[in-house]
Formats: C-alpha cells, sequence, structure tokens
C-alpha cells in the first residue's frame, strides 16, 4: 500500500488545490465559450468554436479523475486529511462532469463535423437554437460555479461532523443551478434565441451582480469581525461544553450556560499543593525588566527572573515540598509562573485568568507543590506568554530522582534553546550564547545535555563526535535507550531531551541547525574544531529503546475519546484580521470545553492539516503516545507532556484524568495559542472564580 510522506504533505496539498485552481479556470472558460455558442457570426466560426470547446470540455472532464487521485493521496494520510474534499470536490465537479460527458460533448460534436457549404453565411436559425439549449452550457456553467464553491471550502475547511457543512454546500450549490437553468430554457422561448445583453445593460446588470456579492461578503466579514471580539471580561466557563464519546456528566454536573457554582462544585482556587509544613526547597524568583545582552553582544529589552537570562536553575529532589515565590518588582509586567510539564495541583498551574490572577507589579504569589516526577522541566509566565516567554521570564528545572542522585562526577549543560528580538534583529542563540561556547571536559567523564526548546517553533539538533543515547523524552526517562549518532533531533516549542555521552579524547559539538555557527564545543582542552552534521535522517521516538508494559495502552478501553483536528483559515481573531490557527474549525473561546470525570481514561486523537506544526500541550497530565501515523508506538514507551503534530501527522495519545482542575491545552507556538489555538480540558463539578480579558488584567496567552 502506498506510504504517505509526511515531507510530503504540503506539497500533495498544494497538487490537490492546483487541480482544483485549474478545474475552475478551465470550467469558467468553457461556460463563457458555450454560453455565447449562438451568437458566432458564421456557421464557419460556429464549427470551429465547437471544435475547440469540444477539446476542452474533454481535458475538463479528464481532470475531475486527476482530482479524484490527488484527494485519494491525501486520503493516504487519514482520512481527515481527504473526506470534506471528497464529499464537496467529488460531487460538485463530477456531477456537471458527467452531464457535459452525456449532454454537451455529443452535440458540440455534431457541429463539429457539420459540413460548411459558406464559410462566410451565418448559421441558421436551427443551428442558434441548437447551440442555444441547456444541453451545452449548463453543465459547464455548473462545473464552473461547484469549482468555484469547492475552491471556498477548501480554504474554509468544514471540520467534522462534516454531514451537516457538506449538506449545506452541496443545497446552495444545487439551489444556484437551478435557478440558472430556468433561465436557461426562458433564453430560447418563442423560437428564437433571446440575444445577450449588450452595452451599459450588460454593464448595469454586470456591476449589479459584483456589488452584491461583494456586499454580502462584507456584511459578513462585518458581523465576523464584530462576533470575534472577546468580551473585555470572560470566564473559562462560558465555554460551550462537549463530552466527546463518553457521557455528559452525571448528577450534579455543570450544564452549559448555568453559573456553573452548584453545592458540590470545586473551586480551582481550592485545589492547591499543601499549603502547610515546611518546604524542602524554598526559592524566590524576583521578576524585573533588564537590557541583557547576548554572547555576541546582541541587546535585549527583556523581562528577567533574578536578573538572568534565562532564569536560574531550580534543582530539586522528587518528593520535596517545593515553595517559589514569585515576586513582582517590573514596572508594568503583571506576570505568572506555569511549570511545564510538571503535573501540579491546579491552583498551581500559574494560568493568569484561569487558576489564579496575575500578579501585578510590587505583588508576590507564593507556589507550593510536591516533586512527583523527575526529569528535565521548565518554568515560565502564563500571562501574555507570547511576548512574556519570548522576552525571558523562563528558566529550567529539575526534579532529580530520590533513590539514585546524579553522581558527583557527571558534567551537565542545561541548554534553553531561544529566539530573541536584539537590536541585531531575531537572534537564536542556547542560553544567552549565540556564538559557539567552548567548554573543557576531560574525556571518560559522563556528560549529560538537559535541552529545552523554549521557542515557538520545531528546531532540530545535532550532536557530532560522540555516541549518545537519549535518555528522556520530556522528562520521562526512556526505557533501554541505544546508540545513536548520525541522526538529527527534532524538537517542538516547550518539549524537552536529556542526551547522555562518554567524553571521548576528541571534540563533540552540539548545535541547533538553525544557528549551526553557535552551539556548544565540548574537547579535552576546551579548543579544536567540529562541524555539525547536518543531512542525517530525523530521529523518531516512537522506534526508539526497548517496549515496556504500561498501565494502558493502544488495546485499553477508553472511557472518552475526543477528536482535535489543527487548521488553519483566513478569520477575525478579536477583532484583528488574521491566518486563524483553528481546532476543530474554530478559535478560543470558540472550541468548546472537553469534559472529563476524575479517574477515566481518556482518547485524543490529535491531527494536523494544517501547513505548520503544533506542539500541542496539555497541562496537568502527561500523555501517553498510542500510534504515530497510524503506527504503534514499538520501542520504549513514549510519554509526552507536549506533542509535537508536524503537518500531515495524526497523534492518537492517552492520559489518565486524575489531576482535578481547568486545564489549558494548547498549542505551545504561544502566537498561536495567543491567536486561538487553545482548548481548555474541564473536569465536572470544577469551576473558576478568575477571570481573563483586558477589563481583569488577566491575559493567559
Ligand atoms: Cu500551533
Amino acid at each position: 500500500m502506498f506510504e504517505p510522506s509526511i515531507a510530503l504533505y504540503d506539497d500533495q496539498v498544494n497538487n490537490d488545490v492546483t487541480v482544483a485552481i485549474l478545474l475552475l479556470a478551465l470550467w469558467a472558460v468553457l461556460a463563457r465559450g458555450l454560453y455565447r455558442l449562438p451568437f458566432r457570426k458564421t456557421a464557419h466560426k460556429l464549427r470551429r468554436a465547437s471544435r475547440w470547446l469540444f477539446a476542452g470540455t474533454v481535458l475538463a472532464v479528464l481532470l475531475v479523475p486527476t482530482r479524484l487521485v490527488t484527494i485519494l493521496v491525501l486520503g493516504g494520510y487519514g482520512s481527515h486529511f481527504a473526506m470534506d474534499r471528497l464529499w464537496i470536490g467529488m460531487p460538485l465537479a463530477g456531477v456537471p462532469a458527467i452531464f457535459a460527458l452525456v449532454l454537451t460533448l455529443p452535440r458540440l460534436k455534431r457541429f463539429a463535423v457539420e459540413e460548411v457549404p459558406d464559410r462566410t453565411a451565418a448559421p441558421t436559425d436551427e443551428q442558434r437554437l441548437r447551440a442555444a439549449a441547456p444541453a451545452i452550457s449548463l453543465p459547464a456553467r455548473a462545473a464552473a460555479i461547484g469549482s468555484l464553491v469547492t475552491l471556498v471550502r477548501l480554504i474554509f475547511a468544514p471540520a467534522p461532523p462534516l454531514f451537516v457543512p457538506v449538506l449545506v454546500t452541496l443545497a446552495v450549490v444545487g439551489a444556484w443551478v437551478l435557478v440558472l437553468s430556468r433561465r436557461h430554457r426562458a433564453r430560447t422561448t418563442g423560437g428564437t434565441v433571446r440575444p445577450m445583453l449588450h452595452g451599459r445593460a450588460r454593464t448595469r446588470r454586470n456591476l449589479l451582480g459584483t456589488v452584491t456579492v461583494l456586499a454580502l461578503v462584507a456584511a459578513y466579514a462585518a458581523w465576523d469581525w464584530q462576533a470575534s471580539r472577546l468580551p473585555d471580561s470572560y470566564s473559562m466557563m462560558d465555554h460551550t461544553m462537549t463530552y466527546g464519546s463518553g457521557p455528559a456528566a452525571g448528577h450534579g454536573h455543570l450544564a452549559a450556560g448555568s453559573t456553573r457554582t452548584t453545592a458540590e462544585s470545586i473551586s480551582v482556587a481550592d485545589l492547591t499543593g499543601p499549603r502547610t509544613g515546611t518546604p524542602d526547597k524554598r526559592f524566590t524568583l524576583t521578576a524585573t525588566e533588564a537590557k541583557m545582552n547576548l554572547s555576541s553582544g546582541a541587546v535585549i529589552d527583556a523581562v528577567v527572573f533574578n536578573g538572568q537570562l534565562p532564569g536560574p536553575e531550580l534543582r530539586v529532589r522528587e518528593g520535596d515540598l517545593v515553595e517559589v515565590t514569585l515576586v513582582n518588582k517590573t514596572r508594568n509586567v503583571p506576570t505568572t509562573i506555569h511549570w511545564h510539564g510538571i503535573d501540579v495541583p491546579n491552583a498551581e498551574d500559574g494560568v493568569a485568568g484561569v487558576t489564579q490572577d496575575a500578579v501585578a507589579p510590587g505583588k508576590s504569589h507564593t507556589y507550593r507543590w510536591v516533586a512527583g516526577q523527575t526529569g528535565t522541566y521548565w518554568y515560565h509566565s502564563h500571562q501574555q506568554s507570547s511576548t512574556q516567554v519570548r522576552r525571558g521570564l523562563f528558566g529550567p528545572l529539575v526534579i532529580e530522582k530520590k533513590d539514585a542522585p546524579q553522581p558527583a562526577n557527571v558534567k551537565e549543560f542545561m541548554l534553553s534553546s531561544h529566539v530573541w528580538d536584539t537590536d541585531k534583529g531575531e537572534v537564536t542563540s542556547l542560553n544567552a550564547d549565540d556564538t559557539l561556547r567552548r567548554e573543557a571536559v576531560a574525556p571518560g567523564t559522563p556528560v549529560r545535555i538537559r535541552l529545552v526548546n523554549s521557542d515557538n517553533f520545531l528546531k532540530t539538533f545535532t550532536l557530532t563526535g560522540a555516541p549518545y543515547k537519549v535518555t528522556a523524552l520530556d522528562g520521562n526517562d526512556v526505557n533501554a535507550p541505544t546508540d545513536l549518532s548520525r541522526v538529527k533531533l527534532p524538537l517542538g516549542g516547550g518539549g524537552r531531551y536529556d542526551l547522555e555521552f562518554v567524553m571521548p579524547d576528541g571534540p563533540v559539538r552540539f548545535a541547533d541547525l538553525a544557528a549551526p555557527q553557535a552551539g556548544l564545543l565540548l574537547s579535552p582542552d576546551g579548543k579544536g574544531e567540529l562541524a555539525p552534521l547536518t543531512e542525517v535522517p530525523e530521529f523518531d521516538p516512537t522506534r526508539y529503546g526497548t517496549a515496556l508494559p504500561t498501565e494502558f495502552g493502544p488495546d485499553s478501553t477508553f472511557d472518552r475519546s475526543y477528536e482535535l483536528i489543527l487548521d488553519n483559515k483566513p478569520g477575525f481573531f478579536d477583532g484583528n484580521p488574521y491566518y486563524l490557527w483553528t481546532i476543530n474549525g474554530s478559535v478560543f473561546p470558540d472550541v468548546p470545553m472537553l469534559m472529563v470525570r476524575e479517574g477515566e481514561l481518556v482518547k485524543m486523537t490529535i491531527v494536523n492539516r494544517s501547513f505548520l506544526e503544533h506542539p500541542m500541550h496539555l497541562h496537568g497530565h502527561r500523555v501517553l503516545v498510542l500510534s504515530r501515523n497510524g503506527k504503534r508506538v514499538t520501542g520504549s514507551p513514549v510519554w509526552l507532556d507536549t506533542i509535537t503534530i508536524v503537518d500531515g501527522e495524526t497523534y492518537e495519545v492517552a492520559f489518565k484524568a486524575d489531576n482535578p482542575g481547568l486545564w489549558m491545552d494548547h498549542c505551545h507556538n504561544l502566537t498561536h495559542a495567543a491567536m486561538g489555538m487553545t482548548v481548555h480540558l474541564g473536569y465536572e463539578n470544577v469551576h473558576t472564580p478568575y477571570r481573563a480579558g483586558r477589563a481583569t488584567g488577566n491575559v493567559p496567552e
């Protein structure tokens, strides 16, 4: 069977759109030519036109199976990549094409082979009437209309369930063609062909038509523009809710539209970590505005924690009660701290307007939670995160294993790959190093690189000079990792890798391929050179390490399942025009809240049919990857908190609903999240007292 290539997905979409555009162009030209056929000046010209139109119609009819092929190729990526195209594109192209084949072509053929005794003679009335028959031009006009509507629906692709949008689309075209067919019949009443409008009458009619269409489009756009404005103050509880495949929540559930604070309802504010007890680790993170320098000297107008770029590394031990006090000493940057990848109690999650109010300048806020996981994590602002994280309000966080603390001789490098806005433009760096960083490491030393992608986009990294293991994904240990050498490591925004190797006698080079001149060079004496690897295959975490039993898996029975279709379309977000990043065809806050009940096993299928990757980050839960692009995980179990779904990909993931609250599930390309690629996971009987929106000062994304 045909194996779809993810790398070629964008090309396949382009192929399909190109065929759809060709169909429109060809049918539009044919429709015009066929409609004017009765008005050819001579019988000879009528015959010549018929021949061209015959050839053109054959070509257009042949494009229909071509489109079917391009749609089926997309279907190879999964049904969600093809179904809307199939159900809309095929009837709208196929039905008129069949009519053209059966009705138009034989009639054109007759004109094409007819004897023309006098080349200068005008067509007879009988010929004109025949040329004006609806059978000649109506199929082509219907095909042109169908192709136009098909293209519009390619730009505004409907998300499942498809039944209603497909039916409405087909009905609109059907009604349009019906009106046209009535006018066609009126064209030949009385035994003559009614002449076409000419001169000013024609101009007036065309103008009227154009103005009407533009007015309708403008009216819709104006309504959409206004409707997209976010309220000045809104609650996440205003969302509509969806229950996926599972039952709607039972007795005492929070019905949509109610105030949703029943007697049994728990406030997010009460879902805190331990409020009492002496913390094992205590930190203070003080936010300030500061001009910061990268190693090249580039200057950043930054907001930082404790004057550092990135923020200080917080290192705790598994089981520790951690207390972090955020002190906001900025002049005008209200902020919060989110513990990315750590399944803290909901009230400690740090999302402004959902789990707390943003901490205003001059104020402070204390987070307390117990470190229940181990590995590499990071913390960052979740107030206006798309600008605040970019400007520096983030830092690394490590939770060491309780029973297996890190040996003292391990040389560790904590690296955040980031993109900064500097006085020299956009600069990619590892921590604050946008030039090559050199370090002396003695041969034989165990080395660990903890890598965080704190940027928005998928990055690709390589390590050259020593065989190495990927020992953790998003902080979660890989079971029995094997040595890697000639691969590149893709990592989506928000994701983490732990890499381990033993320092060899020669140099080792770690590089972000987006900035190969920078990176890290380790050698016994801190000198030497080594170019980064570039043209090597990509590492696939779903085929790495050794399988291990998990408490649930692809064959489990799920209590509830959800489908998230990631896509894009033009539209408005909060009153501004954008190319929107949509979830199931909608943007925040119109994406219904995904409801779960505590204890449920939930499956999520995430399909990316947009043209960019989306690192989807579910707060408060680790998810287990069940399959990637229809293939089950064959290596070590893959537990992630940030699943990077590249365009053309489909992931099936599952998680246990074991952390009650209201949790964001959003794209960690934070500009996408800020423009609508955000949904919430809601537990039944949990409500938030916090509100978001301009008037509240809380802007989570
Ligand atoms: Cu995204």
